[in-house]
């Protein structure tokens, strides 16, 4: 994945047109784009296909299965031309690996604590493991919280050069800047984005602010 922004766009737009009119916006802010279920339960997967025709697509279908359906999924991923899929660890290393050995050349990131406040009644009591689970795996990086940047701190320290795309900037609370200065490699944004009313200008921002910081 090339960061240049270092910013994703999370299109969880379920509305096909709106969905197609903001990713085209965005376009030149934002270095790829997070599909998430809400699109494509409604849109079909397809969509990841035309995506795909502007750049980096993320398919977040937070895969937690047996490592066959697993690796089932991520090959449907990858046929529709996903760059990436996320998936989650408590499925357990062999189904992480599964992932992983179905993506090929495409990126895995695997979740390790939930940014909402429900994160942390479970995940976060594993989050660490999870981080080691990603590293042993061979995944390309991990999903870690824009809302609690020291976590993001403690998770660089175990997954070293390895991505860490964080979450929960903006409508939750997170600020794009911390998760960056806390060591994470790009932030994901859905709302903040979508829902202005210019998302280009919205994302533009966000990398203005995200720039304002590497560059001190
Ligand atoms: P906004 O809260 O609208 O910016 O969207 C955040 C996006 O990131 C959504 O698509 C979530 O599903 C996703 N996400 C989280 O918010 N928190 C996480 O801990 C993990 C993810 C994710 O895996 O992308």
């Amino acid at each position: 994945m090339r960061l240049r922004h270092r910013l994703l766009l999370a299109l969880d737009v379920p509305d096909l047109k709106r969905a197609r009119s903001v990713a085209q916006a965005v376009q030149g802010h934002v270095d790829g784009i997070k599909v998430n279920w809400p699109l494509v339960l409604s849109a079909g997967i397809s969509i990841v296909r035309e995506l795909a025709d502007l750049g980096y697509v993320l398919c977040d279908f937070k895969i937690a299965d047996i490592p066959n359906t697993s690796r089932l999924i991520v090959e449907q991923a990858v046929r529709a031309r996903a760059s990436g899929v996320i998936c989650h660890a408590f499925a357990g290393e062999d189904s992480v690996r599964a992932c992983v050995d179905a993506a090929g050349s495409a990126d895995v990131f695997v979740v390790t604590e939930l940014s909402h406040p429900g994160g942390q009644e479970f995940t976060s009591k594993f989050s660490e493991e999870f981080a080691r689970i990603a590293v042993r795996a061979g995944a390309a990086g991990i999903i870690a919280p824009a809302t609690r940047p020291d976590r993001i701190r403690s998770l660089r320290g175990i997954v070293g050069d390895r991505l860490i795309l964080a979450p929960g900037v903006g409508a939750q609370g997170g600020k794009a800047s911390d998760a960056i200065a806390a060591g994470a490699d790009a932030v994901i944004v859905g709302r903040t984005i979508y829902e202005a009313k210019d998302p280009a200008s919205a994302a533009r921002m966000i990398a203005d602010e995200i720039r304002s910081i590497a560059v001190k």
